[in-house]
C-alpha cells in the first residue's frame, strides 16, 4: 500500500514527507523532483515569499545510489525563510513580548483552528494550514510520477480560468496544450487569455486583493481497471476527489463534463463504445473523464479543480479582535495575489499519488520487476477480451 504523511510549518525549518510503499528498484534523482518543485514556485501573482525560497529536495531515506530500496522515503525541503523566523518559530520557549495574532482572516483556518485546538495565538494554526505544505506533496508526487512513467503514464495540467478570464482551447492542437501551458507565465495554453490573466492579477495586486480560478489535470495512457466499483472507498474517482479537495483553497473538483452534466440529456452525457482490432474497445468522446463506476475505462483521466481566491489579503476584510471582541480588520499579511498556476502543479502531484497507489494495489510487487511482470500479464489478458 502506498501512503504518505507530511510534516512541517510554513516558517519552521522545513517541510518533509514520508512516502511508503514505493517498490524497490525505481530510479529516483533529486534533480527530477526539483524540476517539479520549481514549477510549483512559478506563476505570475506569487508573492514575496517565493523570492526568498528556491526549493530543493534532500532525500534522507529510502533511496540508495539513485534507486529506491522499498523502505520509507523521506523527502525534506528546507525553508530558507526560517532564518527570519527563528525566534517566532523556535521549538524552545522564547519570550515574544505578548506578540500574538488575534484578528483571524475570513476564509483561512485561523478562527476555527484556534477554537478547536485551544490556542490563543492563531499563528499556531496558520503555520500548518499554509500552502507551504504543498511543496512536500509535490515532492511525493514527483516520486510517484517516476513510478507511473515506467508504465507509460504521464500527467500534465493547465490553467483554464483566472477570475473572469477563461482560456479558449479550440484553436490549439491537443499535442501543443501541454507545451504552451509550460511556456505561459500563468500556465495557460491560450496566449491571449494568458495576457488577460496577467492583467487582472496585476489589477488584484494593485488593490491588495487576490484571485482564484480553475485548473485542468490530465493523466494519459491509463490502463483499464484501476479502482473498483465493489466498495465505496475503492472508487478511484472518489479517491482522486479526496486528494484534490485536500489541496489548500480547492473548493470544487469535477470529472470530465463535471457540473455540465446537470444540463444535458443522458443521450448527450455518456461515451459510446466502439471496437477496432488495433485499439480494442475505445470511445470517441471522454465526457466521463476517464472513469466509469469508479474504475478507469482506458480513456484519459480529466479533472478540473476550482481554487478560491487566497484568503490572506493585503487589504483585509472585517473580522473580530479575539481579545477585545470588537470589530477590526483581519491581520494584514504578505500574500500571493494568485496561486492558481501553482495549484495545477500540486493537483498533478495529488493525481500522481492516487494513480501510483491504485497501480500498486492492482499489480502488487515489492520490486519494480515483479510489478511490471504482473502489469504485462494483465495487459496481455485484457487484449484477449
Ligand atoms: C501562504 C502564505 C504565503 C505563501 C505560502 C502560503 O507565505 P508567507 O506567509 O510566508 O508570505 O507564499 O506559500 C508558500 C510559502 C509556498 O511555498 O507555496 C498561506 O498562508 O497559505
Amino acid at each position: 500500500m502506498i501512503r504518505f504523511s507530511t510534516a512541517g510549518e510554513s516558517h519552521g525549518q522545513g517541510v518533509l514527507a514520508i512516502l511508503e510503499g514505493i517498490p524497490s528498484g525505481l530510479n529516483i534523482n533529486t534533480e527530477d523532483i526539483d524540476v517539479d518543485l520549481a514549477r510549483r514556485q512559478k506563476g505570475y501573482g506569487r508573492g514575496q515569499r517565493m523570492k526568498i525560497e528556491t526549493d530543493h529536495v534532500t532525500i534522507i531515506s529510502g533511496v540508495r545510489h539513485a534507486r529506491t530500496l522499498g523502505s520509507p522515503i523521506t523527502l525534506y525541503i528546507a525553508n530558507k525563510d526560517w532564518e527570519n523566523w527563528r525566534s517566532i518559530m523556535s521549538p524552545i520557549s522564547v519570550d515574544l513580548d505578548g506578540k500574538c495574532l488575534l484578528k483571524p482572516r475570513p476564509g483561512h483556518a485561523d478562527l476555527a483552528g484556534l477554537m478547536k485546538y485551544g490556542v490563543s495565538d492563531f499563528r499556531d494554526i496558520l503555520e500548518r494550514a499554509s500552502a507551504r505544505e504543498t511543496a512536500a506533496r509535490v515532492a511525493v508526487g514527483a516520486v510517484c510520477r517516476e513510478l507511473l512513467k515506467e508504465f507509460g503514464i504521464s500527467i500534465y495540467s493547465y490553467v483554464e480560468q483566472i477570475g473572469k478570464v477563461t482560456a479558449k482551447l479550440s484553436g490549439i492542437p491537443k499535442d501543443k496544450i501541454r507545451h504552451e501551458a509550460e511556456m505561459s507565465f500563468v500556465r495557460c495554453p491560450d496566449k491571449t487569455a494568458s495576457k488577460k490573466m496577467i492583467q487582472i492579477i496585476k489589477k488584484a495586486m494593485s488593490k491588495g486583493d487576490t484571485l482564484g480560478g480553475k485548473i485542468r489535470v490530465i493523466a494519459e495512457n491509463i490502463p483499464v481497471g484501476l479502482g473498483s466499483h465493489t466498495q465505496w472507498d475503492m472508487k478511484l474517482d472518489g479517491r482522486l476527489a479526496q486528494s484534490l479537495m485536500a489541496v489548500q483553497a480547492v473548493k470544487a473538483v469535477e470529472f470530465g463534463m463535471g457540473t455540465q452534466f446537470a444540463g444535458v440529456f443522458g443521450s448527450d452525457a455518456h461515451d459510446e463504445i466502439f471496437y477496432s482490432k488495433n485499439k480494442s474497445f475505445y470511445r470517441k468522446t471522454n465526457r466521463a473523464g476517464g472513469t466509469e463506476g469508479g474504475i478507469t475505462n482506458g480513456e484519459n483521466i480529466e479533472i478540473s479543480c476550482t481554487m478560491k481566491p487566497i484568503p490572506s489579503l493585503v487589504r483585509p476584510l472585517r473580522s473580530v479582535n479575539l481579545g477585545s471582541k470588537k470589530m477590526e480588520k483581519a491581520e494584514a499579511v504578505r500574500s500571493d495575489a494568485c496561486a492558481v498556476p501553482a495549484c495545477g502543479v500540486v493537483a498533478e502531484a495529488a493525481v500522481a499519488f492516487e494513480l501510483a497507489k491504485a497501480m500498486r494495489e492492482k499489480f502488487g510487487g515489492d520490486c519494480m520487476e515483479d510489478m511490471k511482470n504482473n502489469f504485462n500479464l494483465y495487459i496481455e489478458r485484457i487484449k484477449r477480451i
